[in-house]
């Protein structure tokens, strides 16, 4: 009688054992693809200076600089990575219109901006440099906030 009470409890506390394992390994995994996915959730947006170059009939070099892509989309009341990679052009500085933001992108030099827009709306990031086509612009790139 002794040895089967004795069992009882053997078996329960192999239950509980594996009842308590199998709970931890659902909610680490669980834990993991949270993890995942907010990494995944995090906005991250990649741009770089290029220059575009031509000549005219009349043998005249035109060219412009650009961010590439041209337009972004930003997602409202979210923090957003955007990174900035000078390739063309020496230095570009610049202003995202209606807001406080500015910096310089320089060649072979990544420029991060931590963006958080709590505001819709179309926000211009302009090269003070080559703001306009007789400045070698017009490097403007449209942040669409959404
Ligand atoms: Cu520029």
């Amino acid at each position: 009688m002794l040895i089967v009470i004795k069992k009882k409890w053997f078996f329960l506390a192999i239950a509980v054992l594996f009842i308590g394992f199998s709970w931890y390994l659902f909610n680490s995994r669980a834990a993991t693809e949270a993890g995942s996915q907010s990494v995944a959730k995090e906005f991250e947006v990649h741009m770089v200076t290029s220059e575009i170059k031509t000549k005219t009939e009349d043998g005249k070099e035109i060219e412009s600089y650009r961010w590439d892509p041209g337009t972004i989309y930003i997602p409202k009341d979210k923090k957003v990575k955007l990174s900035i990679y000078g390739v063309n052009g020496k230095e570009h500085p610049f202003i995202i219109e209606g807001t406080d933001i500015k910096g310089t992108v320089k060649k072979g030099e990544e420029t991060i901006l931590n963006l958080h827009f709590t505001d819709k709306g179309v926000y211009r990031l302009i090269c003070t440099t080559h703001a306009h086509i007789d400045h070698s612009g017009p490097m403007i790139a449209y942040l669409i906030v959404d």
